[in-house]
């Protein structure tokens, strides 16, 4: 169960946000791409940060993030929309599946919103515009 919570927590941040109160929540774990902790995420932090991501929503190791990745139980209600959502959008060549490719290369929405002045780097002023809601 716990387990599940975790990985439905990633889904949240790779994810387009669907309401206003996942931002903040956001903002905390895009926070937690800043491997070497200076306060700014870049966007190669972002990507290496995915494959730490796509290794732990890769429940069975099979190499796919799948609905196969989440438990019968989880895959009905909110849990199992963020998933399809989240294979919708980055399931490029549409075989219901993401690869680690397809992972890596996947859209980057929440970086690019938080990335206000589109220089690949989100520092600790953009963050906190985020965070408030702008
Ligand atoms: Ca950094
Ligand atoms: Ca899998
Ligand atoms: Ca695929």
């Amino acid at each position: 169960m716990k387990t599940t919570l975790a990985l439905i927590s990633l889904l949240a941040l790779v994810a387009t946000p669907a309401a206003a109160g996942d931002l903040d929540q956001l903002t905390t774990r895009l926070a937690k791409a800043d491997s070497n902790h200076d306060g700014m995420i870049t966007r190669a932090e972002f990507t290496g940060f995915r494959r730490t991501q796509f290794d732990e929503m890769d429940r069975n190791h099979d190499g796919y993030v799948s609905d196969k990745d989440v438990p019968g139980f989880a895959r009905r209600g909110e849990r199992g929309d963020r998933l399809r959502r989240l294979i919708t959008e980055f399931d490029k060549n549409q075989d219901g599946r993401i690869d680690r490719t397809e992972f890596l290369n996947g859209p980057t929405v929440i970086f690019d919103r938080a990335d206000a002045d589109g220089n690949d780097v989100v520092d600790g002023f953009e963050l906190r515009q985020i965070k408030a809601g702008a």
